[in-house]
């Protein structure tokens, strides 16, 4: 579980290979990662080393949900997390220095804004729910993946993808939780490998494991199915330069036991859950470590 985060976020700072990325922030990174999370019990991922908004990595795995790809519904729950991208675009495109309040502001606010502005292209909801076929018909990946968990749930393809690779220039940044596969034990509980092509690991690993294991919650709910094992692989997981010295203060902090994620609520399908539905209980953390995220 956590301590094998903590190994990792060690690992990458003391051996990472130092480059420049695409941010041109630079980073230590390595290839080639496994960590294991065990969901039975009610137990989720939610990292105790340092405070996670929980709800704000739920809220934007409902979002991924819906098939949607406009920042603007997102804002209307009070998700910043995406604006960076909108916001670089609009700045570099007209040249006007408006803060991200005020542009946040006008995309809740001016429909025909968010339409301009607001929207990623076709990044996760747009792929998991909608993928466009050569001939049009469009295919959701999320349905037929539950379908197949009810009626053959030994099928050894159970899954779904964001890479999709003819769109992928007109995403604002292509998928980095990438595939999520998932399996029944014998024992029927719902096991999800998710296999990330690119990890922030101080900053967004921690959501993406929260998001994770609440999809996994909402489809072992809608299959009947218990919570097994997250298993997590990175690709290439880096820290990014200016993330060490908040890396180094975690691992000084000793982990709590994790907290227990429940469902309060048994929704009629997948595309029926609310934030309101997700409680987390006994969630001990030590304070929040701020970090900037590059874009
Ligand atoms: N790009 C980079 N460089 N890192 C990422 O983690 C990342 N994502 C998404 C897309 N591109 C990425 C965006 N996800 C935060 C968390 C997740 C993000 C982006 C930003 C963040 O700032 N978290 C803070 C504050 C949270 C809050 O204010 O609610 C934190 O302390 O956790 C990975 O999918």
């Amino acid at each position: 579980g956590e301590y094998q985060y903590l190994e990792l976020l060690d690992y990458v700072l003391t051996h990472g290979d130092e480059r420049v990325d695409r941010t041109g922030v630079g980073t230590r990174s390595i290839f080639g990662s496994m960590l294991r999370f065990d969901l039975s019990d009610g137990n989720v991922p939610v990292l105790t080393t340092k405070r996670v908004y929980w709800k704000t990595a739920v809220k934007e795995m409902l979002w991924f949900l819906t098939g949607e790809t406009n920042i603007q519904t997102l804002l209307r729950s009070n998700v910043t997390i995406w604006t960076d991208w909108p916001l670089a675009r609009y700045r570099n495109a007209t040249g006007e220095q408006v803060t991200q309040k005020d542009f946040e502001q006008r995309i809740i606010n001016d429909d025909a804004f968010a339409q301009q502005w607001g929207d990623l292209g076709p990044v996760y909801g747009k792929q998991w729910r909608r993928w466009a076929g050569p001939d049009g018909k469009q295919y959701d990946q999320i349905a037929g993946l539950i379908e197949t968990l009810k009626l053959n749930p030994t099928s050894r393809r159970m899954l779904f993808h964001g890479w999709n690779v003819a769109d992928i220039g007109d995403m604002a940044l292509p998928p980095c939780h990438m595939v999520y596969q998932y399996h029944v034990t014998s024992q029927n509980r719902l096991n999800c490998l998710l296999y990330q092509r690119s990890a922030d690991l101080l900053l967004g690993a921690p959501f993406n494991f929260v998001g994770a294991s609440a999809l996994q919650l909402m489809i072992a709910q809608q299959t009947g199915l218990s919570p097994g094992e997250l298993v997590w692989v990175g690709g290439d997981v880096h820290l990014y330069r200016n993330h060490f010295d908040q890396a180094r203060q975690q691992l000084e902090r000793e982990p709590q036991h994790p907290p227990q994620m429940k469902l309060v609520r048994h929704p009629g399908s997948i595309d029926e859950y609310h934030i309101d539905d997700f409680v987390l209980e006994n969630y001990a953390s030590h304070p929040a470590i701020r970090a900037e995220v590059a874009v």
